[in-house]
């Protein structure tokens, strides 16, 4: 008989399926819809100490294989998302995503996400297009280390980091997340891109430069955690362009726990979660595996 029930850390999920920050997360019924489609957990999108309405429009424009977004982190502000995380932690678990610009801002973010029950919180450490916060924090190894020690010494749920892949020291930057006793890694958000509309001899997005998601990153993604598996111990969670089992399962053989899907909700719908699990299910009995964890960073055998 296979299981797809999951193991990340101390955390244990049903299926290995949740939902990326940013998508169908920004309220609580919409990550009740996510959950309640199959995914086996729901990280909110990322919210930071005040309301930001994020960037002007155009915001987001599909390119070939994939989308460009330059949301802005739009967010109504850490207080008033305590009555979104009443409502979808009602329904299943929750990852808190939160994004600052610096060790104490992450860390009362992260407590307040604890109080509001989330079952860990995922440091945003990744945006691509954020002045002060996201990738111009998350790129330095020796700040990395200190936000996360600073989160690990203010919560005592799972301290997840999403990082970019936008540098060349990936693996140095998952050493400091491991050295700052962080819980689990997440790989990848999205990479920094730019779409120009000719007619205009302009950037077609407000913000000009935006992150590129989707079926184009996969391959990139998927390095990412197989680079990142050699260098640390600590579990990773692959994300980054997945809309099929087989996609998922590159990322699973690559060394991830579990995954997340975004970009391809917005194609597939919240169902995707629940055929992307029945895929990796018939995959199993088919070759097999009777477990996740049997296949978790198979290639590097
Ligand atoms: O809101 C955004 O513009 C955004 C965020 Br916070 C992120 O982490 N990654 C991304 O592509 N967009």
């Amino acid at each position: 008989m296979s299981s797809l029930r999951t193991r990340v850390g101390s955390l244990e999920f049903e299926n290995p399926s949740m939902v990326a920050s940013g998508i169908m997360d920004e309220t609580g019924l919409s990550m009740v819809r996510i959950l309640q489609s199959g995914a086996g957990a729901a990280v909110s999108k990322s919210v930071g100490s005040n309301p930001n309405p994020g960037h002007a429009n155009p915001n987001f424009i599909e390119v070939n294989a994939g989308c460009i977004n330059a949301m802005g982190l739009p967010n109504p502000g850490i207080e008033a998302f305590a009555e979104e995380m009443e409502i979808a932690t009602k329904e299943g678990k929750i990852i808190g995503s939160i994004y600052g610009s610096n060790a104490d801002e992450f860390a009362k973010l992260a407590g307040r996400m604890e109080d509001f029950g989330a079952c860990a919180v995922e440091l945003n450490l990744s945006c691509p297009h954020a002045k002060g916060y996201g990738i111009e924090v998350g790129t330095d190894p020796k700040l990395v280390k200190t936000i996360v020690s600073a989160v690990k010494a203010a919560v005592e749920i799972p301290v997840w980091a999403k990082l970019t892949p936008n540098t060349h020291i990936l693996t140095d930057i998952g050493k400091a997340v491991e050295d700052g006793g962080g819980d689990t890694i997440v790989a990848i958000n999205t990479l920094k891109a730019m779409i120009i509309a000719p007619e205009f001899a302009r950037p077609v997005l407000s913000n000009k430069v935006g992150g590129l998601s989707g079926n184009a990153i996969k391959p990139i993604g998927v390095r990412a955690v197989y680079d990142l598996k050699k260098a640390v111990s600590i579990p990773i969670v692959g994300v980054g362009g997945i809309s099929n089992y087989r996609d998922a399962l590159e990322y699973i053989m690559a060394g991830a726990s579990a995954f997340q899907i975004g970009t391809a909700v917005m194609d597939y719908g919240p169902e995707i979660f629940s055929t992307v699990c029945k895929g990796i299910t018939k995959f199993m009995k088919r070759y097999g595996y009777r477990t996740i964890e049997d296949m978790v960073g198979i290639v590097h055998e």
